[in-house]
């Protein structure tokens, strides 16, 4: 069903680029249509060469190759990975920053080890209050030169699925995504995945760097910082019907795509075909993890004549539901509202 599907190119340098929306289905995204954000240009490193340092307030530095971190326990988790600024050109005025449309998400199988093991065995000091991560990419943001980093709390860090990860989809993690090793934090959105990761340093005081307190931030009008990014928030879209596609009145339709959250699980779905004023409970596919998303489907019975809006709202274990208007934020993130599909119907 995938066949024919390519990504599309947003920026050529550095390299972004997001997955076909009609992609969005399935319990995972072949690795040549997962989505690609890199601030950076991406950078090439020896895999045989590559050490990852554990420093700063620990009792014993670390220098681990890629033959000693394959060697520590293997975990495999499917995790659905978003970009923070999916979506962002619905947002009014449109913020700016990469102008992805929604196909800055994807789901990966991914295999690493956990994190935690390694800091126990690097042994975090008691005045550590967070772990900073380093890529090995590098570049000029705000008139400075810097690397892409970020950092987790000590307690986030120490979550057990948090991983450093080697493997994705069963093969060698690509360069593209951040091979030979990057963090990936599941439930949260993809700035904390740090790729090409290089350094790990346990620090006395909060981290203040760029990607963590002038981006990833929500944002009021005069870039006043309301709270951090952090989790994906809750959100479905529809793979099929592809808006501005001609369905045949009487032949009936499959609306399909699929629903995730990084928070409360998500629930139950309900597509709309009239714009929303009803809504029907579509089928929902179990999840392969509680970070993967859920494949959704509703068949649409001997559609009308006409032009018809399509909607899917997410609901999660909480009774949050999806907004339906888009929220806005200075740096365009976490938007996540309900987005209107037009197709037409033909006589048959
Ligand atoms: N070193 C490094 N890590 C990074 C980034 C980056 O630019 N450099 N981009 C982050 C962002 S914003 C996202 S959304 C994810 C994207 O991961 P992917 O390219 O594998 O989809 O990687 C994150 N990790
Ligand atoms: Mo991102």
């Amino acid at each position: 069903m995938l066949a024919g599907l390519a990504r599309r190119t947003i920026e050529e340098r550095p390299f972004n680029a997001s997955t076909p929306i009609a992609a969005l289905q399935g319990s995972t995204t072949p690795t040549a249509l997962h989505y690609v954000r890199n601030h950076f240009d991406v950078p090439k490193v020896d895999r045989e060469r590559w050490r990852l340092s554990v420093g700063g307030l620990v009792a014993r530095r670390l220098g681990l190759s890629y033959a000693d971190l394959a060697a520590r326990p293997a975990r495999t988790l499917t995790v659905t990975m978003e970009c923070a600024g999916n979506g962002r050109t619905r947002m009014t005025p449109v913020p700016k920053g990469t102008p992805w449309d929604e196909g800055a998400v994807s789901t990966a199988t991914w295999t690493g080890t956990p994190l935690a093991s390694v800091l126990s065995e690097a042994g975090i000091e008691p005045g550590a209050v967070e772990l900073l991560f380093r890529g090995l990419d590098r570049g000029v943001e705000g008139g400075r030169e810097m690397a892409y980093e970020r950092s987790l709390t000590v307690e986030e860090a120490h979550h057990p699925d948090v991983l450093l990860v080697w493997s994705m989809n069963g093969e060698p993690l690509p360069r593209d995504h951040g091979g030979p090793v990057r963090l990936l934090v599941p439930g949260w959105y993809g700035m904390a995945s740090v790729k090409w990761l290089d350094a790990i340093e346990a620090i006395a005081a909060p981290f203040e760097g760029w990607f963590q307190t002038e981006r990833y931030v929500y944002a009021d009008a005069e870039g006043r910082t309301i709270e951090p990014v952090t989790r994906m928030r809750l959100r479905a879209l529809i793979a099929a019907p592809q808006a501005g596609s001609t369905l045949r009145a009487g032949r009936d339709a499959t609306v399909e795509g699929v629903a995730w959250s990084g928070g409360a699980p998500v629930e139950r779905v309900d597509v709309s075909v009239d714009g929303g004023r009803s809504w029907h409970h579509a089928d929902l596919d179990t999840h392969p993890s509680p970070y993967a998303w859920r494949a959704f489907r509703w068949t649409w019975k001997a559609p009308p004549a006409g032009e018809a809006t399509l909607l899917a709202r997410a609901y999660d274990a909480d009774g949050a539901a999806q907004p339906l208007e888009p929220p806005w934020n200075r740096y365009g993130y976490g938007q996540n509202a309900v987005t209107p599909v037009k197709v037409r119907v033909s006589p048959s």
